[in-house]
């Protein structure tokens, strides 16, 4: 059997193992990943990608990035776990190094992002019964319209979208929701309600398509919070670690919110590292034993997390996001492609909107077209192609990106 043939059956068998043994919770793009250096991945066949999903912006820093691989095997030499029934050698080390490059009395490290948005949940609450006066059990957080927070029942029970929600009920009670990109929406809710205890917000929203509120939107959010005494938080797990062009994206107008959820590339997609950051005033609330994680600082993430960290800052990752990023959507703007109805984002984080009913198929062949062509990117909702490559993408690899997208979009001109 020719090579061709053979690579096709193994990448045919491995998915047909993932369908057969693995729940059917994701509808993933037909290509089998082998490898991951920097911007690029492989697939079983040997074929080369340009990655422009980034693993939804945990691989920041590129893929296997050579200090954090090396971070990880020197520590996984000595010790990976204690659990907290002990204290170990990394985790006051990494506690202090992170709230000094964040600028915050605390951190509470967990795992995955869902678990920090938890966790923000939880400590908003307690701080409104504790230090607010709020009466117990009647605390209120309020989130917006598209928002995505993770998929516990916590964050499907902030969502309106069907897709996350459905059919998980019944919902975790205490959340309202109002409209995205609407300050005015917080003021009228934060007046008339006084059992408010946070507002929840993505700077932009990822999952709904890249959107980027209007200038001025979360200082405006973040003063009502204030005025209400509402706590400002800033779910950051996509949008944060250098994403949008700055390390975090509220650093765009330099908003400093109560509390900042990060995620994702805090470890540089090297394995599951989260955080919650606050000051005492919030974070002290949270008493021994009433809150943790088997995982939550181990070890091996917070030495992984602090070189994660690092290389951002040594690599000066966030000016290149800013440069590329703009630079990358002038030249999707100048293709003038009568199938790109709109280009937007911030940083590295971007998309494109095709220019078809929300309910085509474009979007998903012409991601199909992409990957046949070396570029790897999936739609978010409808007809939305995020694009995102890992930011330590320079201009030229830009450019050839720039070639496939083109190339691959025109085959769908009619
Ligand atoms: C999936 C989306 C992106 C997030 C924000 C918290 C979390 C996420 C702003 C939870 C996670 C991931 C989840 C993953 C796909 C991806 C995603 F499409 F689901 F929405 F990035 F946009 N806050 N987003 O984006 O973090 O628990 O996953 O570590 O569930 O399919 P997590």
């Amino acid at each position: 059997m020719n090579s061709n043939i053979q690579a096709m059956s193994r990448s045919r068998e491995l998915i047909d193992l993932e369908d057969k043994y693995g729940a059917h919770n994701y509808h993933s793009m037909p290509v089998v990943l082998e490898r991951g250096q920097g911007i690029f991945v492989w697939d079983v066949d040997g074929k080369k990608y340009f990655d422009f999903l980034s693993a939804y912006s945990a691989v920041n820093q590129g893929h296997c990035h050579p200090r954090l691989i090396h971070a990880l095997t020197e520590q996984a030499k000595k010790i990976t776990l204690t659990s907290r029934a002990f204290h170990n050698s990394e985790l006051g080390v990494y506690e202090k190094y992170i709230t000094q490059y964040f600028g915050y009395d605390k951190v509470l490290p967990m795992n995955t992002g869902v678990e920090a948005v938890e966790t923000a949940f939880k400590i908003c609450r307690k701080w409104a019964y504790e230090v607010k006066g709020i009466a117990e059990n009647e605390a209120i957080v309020v989130v917006v319209d598209g928002n995505f927070h993770g998929r516990t029942m916590t964050a499907i029970s902030a969502s309106n979208d069907p897709s996350s929600y459905k059919g998980f009920g019944p919902y975790v009670p205490g959340i309202l929701r109002i409209p995205y990109n609407d300050s005015q929406a917080l003021e009228t809710l934060l007046s008339s309600n006084h059992r408010i205890a946070g507002f929840v917000v993505e700077p932009i929203q990822g999952e709904a398509g890249v959107y980027v509120p209007n200038d001025g939107y979360l200082k405006a959010c973040a003063e009502i919070c204030k005025k209400y005494k509402v706590l400002f938080i800033a779910d950051e797990v996509q949008t944060g670690i250098a994403r949008t062009g700055k390390m975090l994206a509220c650093d765009h107008e330099n908003v400093r919110p109560d509390i900042i959820i990060l995620g994702k590339a805090l470890s540089g997609g090297v394995l599951p590292v989260s955080a919650v950051l606050c000051d005492d005033a919030v974070m002290m609330t949270i008493k021994p034993g009433e809150h943790g994680s088997t995982f939550g600082g181990n070890p091996l993430a917070c030495a992984v997390a602090m070189e994660a960290l690092q290389v951002i800052k040594d690599e000066h990752l966030a000016e290149n996001a800013e440069k590329l990023g703009a630079y990358f959507r002038e030249e999707l703007v100048k293709f003038n492609s009568p199938m790109i109805q709109i280009v937007r984002g911030k940083g590295l984080l971007n998309a494109i909107v095709i220019n078809d009913t929300e309910d085509s198929k474009t979007a998903w062949n012409i991601c199909l077209e992409f990957a046949k062509n070396g570029l790897l990117a999936k739609p978010t909702h409808g007809n939305i192609i995020r694009l995102a490559p890992p930011l330590v993408i320079n201009k030229s690899q830009i450019d050839e990106a720039l070639d496939i997208i083109k190339k691959s979009i025109n085959q769908f001109v009619k």
